[in-house]
């Protein structure tokens, strides 16, 4: 019972947090921002273990595990505050410290406003807990006081004065008890409440942050007086896409694109005050851009096909962008930084996130002819928040974890010496992206119609294309060329079809594909850590 008063009172102080955080931004979640503390500190194995495969997506799960793991604490503090009310105080500031620690490292916070809502949700909850507690001593009949023997006869008098008035006769003590079961009850479902109030009014962890404005409409021309071209790619032919059921789009809707980081919920920035700054020892013009600034270089839209090194074979964390933004060459020049001139002291770039996040990879690779973006826009749209808004990199040809840093807001160039976050957990330090293929019109275990079945899908190898897919029905035996969709981009993947003659009995299909070089994909299985999974996607299916 006196458990629950701290775990009421618990519930009251997040909510009220909760509730600042969600009227003024400023102020972040305390869930939300010690969840991230705990990914952040959680080091290797384990962070890809718990967070999942190379940061997996917002885990709802670490947020309420956080919450309760508080609440419960508050209950243990309740307890103690019994025997002994200071220690009991100093717990509750320590769960201030480690709240206000976990908030001051998150991006765009104010530190007042932040500190006062700490400190006064903090005073909230233990009012709540302590008259909680005076209701739970004087429902137990005040049996708590176990030095009653020597109190002052006008300590029991008041005691008993006051009992009087809540207790009569017969059952009166269990009621008292059970009203305040209810009371606390409901002081912690109250809490709850709140919290959820506070995130629906921050438009919660993802999911109100869907919409996107059309990129046209809100850059481009309007801001910067029509001064930034924009080069844009005609629609894809026809012929670049396979009709055919289960085929993914060729253009992954924002909606639909894979999703993959540490953040427990989408940094929120305002375009309007966001800046990106590089910078670096042997820099020799380090630069801060605002927005503007950054559209008004050539802007152009490329078509590159995006994956995570912690893809399965045949797995969906991949996706095709077609990506606005302008030349990460462009505006690494502007800060007088040219090919032929890369030191040692800046053979990486690093591309920092206002969350701390980094990937990095060889500063050559920004002027080796690829298309890498300063990415501001995906499919015509301004980038949805959880796709890194306003602005991030892509880089085609390597994986998410060392080039596709969302939230950008720093490029800083190091020696290659230094370790990104992912490559501190155990991953190479390299991502070049694999040859992969993908069967996607039929899947494990399905049941077909003899006859004829369309066996396709996709496959990618970005920066150097796709030149033959081949697909197999006899679990690799032989192959066969499939039919492939024309070639939308080196960058892009590729789709492709095998119409397949299927006779009744087991089969296993597998594909391969060959890359714009003559390189077949590697037969050999490898799992995805440390560099990306090998291996030929395999499908059993049954015809009947
Ligand atoms: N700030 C930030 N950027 C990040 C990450 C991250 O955790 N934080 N994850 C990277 C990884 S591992 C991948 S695969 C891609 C995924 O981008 P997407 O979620 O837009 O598909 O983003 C990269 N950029
Ligand atoms: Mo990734």
């Amino acid at each position: 019972m006196t458990a629950l008063t701290g775990v009421a009172g618990g519930a009251v102080a997040f909510g009220v947090a909760e509730i600042v955080h969600g009227l003024y931004p400023l102020v972040p979640s305390l869930p939300v921002a010690v969840s991230q503390r705990v990914i952040e500190l959680t080091p290797g194995s384990l962070a890809t273990e718990a967070v999942g495969t190379v940061g997996k997506a917002a885990t709802p799960i670490l947020l309420v595990m956080v919450v309760a793991a508080t609440l419960a604490v508050a209950g243990v503090l309740a307890v103690l505050s019994r025997r002994s009310p200071l220690a009991a105080l100093a717990g509750v500031g320590l769960l201030g410290a480690i709240g206000l620690v976990a908030a001051f490292s998150q991006p765009a916070i104010s530190v007042p406003v932040t500190a006062v809502t700490v400190a006064g949700a903090l005073i909230f909850g233990v009012t709540v807990t302590r008259s909680l507690l005076t209701r739970a001593e004087l429902s137990e009949g005040g049996g708590v006081q176990e030095p009653a023997e020597g109190q002052s006869g006008e300590m029991q008098g008041q005691m008993e004065g006051v009992r009087r008035r809540d207790s009569g006769p017969g059952n009166e003590v269990s009621v008292g008890r059970r009203g305040f079961l209810a009371l606390s009850g409901g002081t912690v479902a109250l809490g709850l409440a709140a919290i959820g109030l506070g995130r629906l009014l921050s438009g919660g962890s993802s999911a109100a942050s869907t919409e996107t404005a059309s990129l046209s409409s809100a850059s481009g021309g309007s801001t910067t007086g029509g001064a930034a071209s924009l080069d844009k790619l005609p629609p894809p032919p026809a012929s670049a896409s396979i009709e055919t059921p289960g085929m993914p789009k060729l253009i992954t809707p924002a909606d639909d694109f894979y999703l993959i980081d540490t953040a427990v919920s989408s940094p929120r920035i305002d375009r309007d005050r966001w800046t990106l700054n590089i910078s670096g020892d042997e820099v020799s013009n380090p630069i801060e851009l605002s927005y503007d600034e950054l559209t008004s270089f050539p802007q152009l839209e490329a078509d590159i096909t995006m994956s995570c090194v912690s893809n399965d074979v045949g797995g969906g964390l991949v996706s095709h962008g077609r990506w606005t933004g302008v030349r990460l060459a462009d505006v690494l020049a502007e800060a007088g930084i040219r090919q032929g001139e890369i030191g040692k002291a800046s053979e990486q770039l690093i591309g920092r996130s206002v969350d701390g996040w980094e990937g990095g990879f060889k500063t050559n690779i920004a002027f080796d002819g690829r298309e890498a973006l300063v990415a501001f826009g995906l499919n015509g749209d301004e980038l949805p928040a959880k796709h890194g808004y306003p602005v991030r990199l892509v880089v085609p040809g390597l994986y998410g974890y060392v080039s596709a840093t969302k939230w950008l807001s720093e490029i800083e160039l190091k020696p290659w010496d230094y370790d990104v976050y992912w490559i501190k957990r155990g991953w190479a330090k390299k991502g070049p992206v694999k040859t992969q293929s993908r069967i996607d019109t039929v899947s494990k275990d399905d049941e077909l119609q003899a006859g004829t079945i369309p066996i396709g899908g996709v496959a990618w190898a970005p920066t150097r294309g796709i030149e033959r897919v081949e697909v197999s029905t006899d679990g690799g035996e032989s192959w066969n060329d499939a039919r492939l969709a024309t070639q939308l981009d080196v960058d892009a993947w590729r789709q492709y079809v095998y119409e397949w003659d299927a006779k009744p009995g087991e089969h296993t299909i597998k594909v391969r594909a060959t890359d714009g070089e003559g390189e077949t994909q590697t037969e050999d299985e490898a799992a995805p850590i440390p560099s990306g999974a090998t291996g030929y996607h395999t499908v059993k299916v049954t015809v009947a």
